[in-house]
């Protein structure tokens, strides 16, 4: 049996957040060098190496046994979460972290023999960070998040999706995006996957569709957001596996079934 020792690994993972938003802040309108990775518009820069060299190397110090599955190439191949694994992406929202130089954040989890223990989403410009320790309740910035109580109708709900699928893909065989845009009272894409999971548990939007997820963009946000009874799961209905990229839908557990049965096939 592996010893968890879940709130001094709370209290070191959330010191090394907070420090690592500070470095990304203080350094927000320095030039930057701009790679792409699988494409012309997937972006990657040295800050988002930097940040995860750094949780890596703090992590290994510390916590040696530990493994971390991470986004930038510092992580470990990690085939099940056995032990204690991190769960990274050290910039969620790369672009808007590029363009905008805001709405990004850290999203950091850690799970222990296969269960979400703890989660921080940390909004680096605005300094709003988003935490939970399973069982004992999701805050933000401090104040704890209230229960998702109200039942919820997709007509009168605000839908998260990313643009691209009102085009063809290799995923989804047909989503009546037309019909569930009409349906539903309006729509938002805010380019970072935490940030949009820190929202739905906020209670401040309600569904959330996206079909090519990693574990590192959805880890601590499935924390947090079931912390307040929201639901995620594949676009099948199955359970996440956190070990590869997935079709993901999540929301309001009133709305949930009702968008994968009536509004997306998939291949
Ligand atoms: P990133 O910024 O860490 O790459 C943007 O809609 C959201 O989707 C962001 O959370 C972004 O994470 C993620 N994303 C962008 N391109 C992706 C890709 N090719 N595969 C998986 N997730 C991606
Ligand atoms: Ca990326
Ligand atoms: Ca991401
Ligand atoms: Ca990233």
């Amino acid at each position: 049996m592996v010893y968890f020792e879940k709130d001094s690994v709370y209290q070191s993972a959330r010191e090394w957040v907070l420090a690592a938003g500070e470095i990304i802040r203080s350094t927000i309108d320095d030039p930057r060098e701009v790679d792409t990775k699988k494409n012309a518009n997937d972006l990657v820069t040295e800050m988002d190496r930097k940040v995860e060299a750094y949780f890596a190397e703090k992590i290994r110090t510390t916590y040696p046994d530990h493994l971390i599955l991470s986004e930038e190439g510092f992580g470990d191949q990690v085939d099940d979460l056995k032990g204690t694994v991190w769960i990274i992406d050290p910039i969620d929202g790369t672009m808007n972290f590029v363009h905008q130089k805001r709405t990004f954040a850290i999203s950091l989890a850690i799970f222990h023999q296969g269960i979400g223990e703890i989660g921080f989403i940390y909004d680096v410009m605005a300094d709003i960070i988003y935490e939970v320790k399973k069982g004992e309740g999701a805050y933000k910035n401090g104040q704890k998040l209230a229960p998702l109580t109200d039942k919820k109708n997709l007509s009168e709900s605000i839908l998260m999706l990313n643009h691209l699928w009102c085009t063809p893909n290799d995923q989804v065989n047909h989503l009546k995006l037309g019909e569930l845009v009409r349906t539903v009272r309006g729509a938002r894409s805010y380019g970072s996957a935490a940030l949009e999971f820190a929202y739905l548990s906020e209670g401040i939007v309600d569904a959330y569709i996206s079909f090519h997820l990693q574990p590192w963009d959805y880890a601590a946000g499935v924390i947090l957001y079931e912390e307040v009874g929201g639901q995620i799961v594949q676009a099948t209905g199955e359970p996440l596996t956190y070990l590869k990229q997935e079709p993901t839908v999540a929301g309001h557990p009133n709305i949930v079934n009702q968008i994968i049965e009536d509004y997306i096939e998939l291949k």
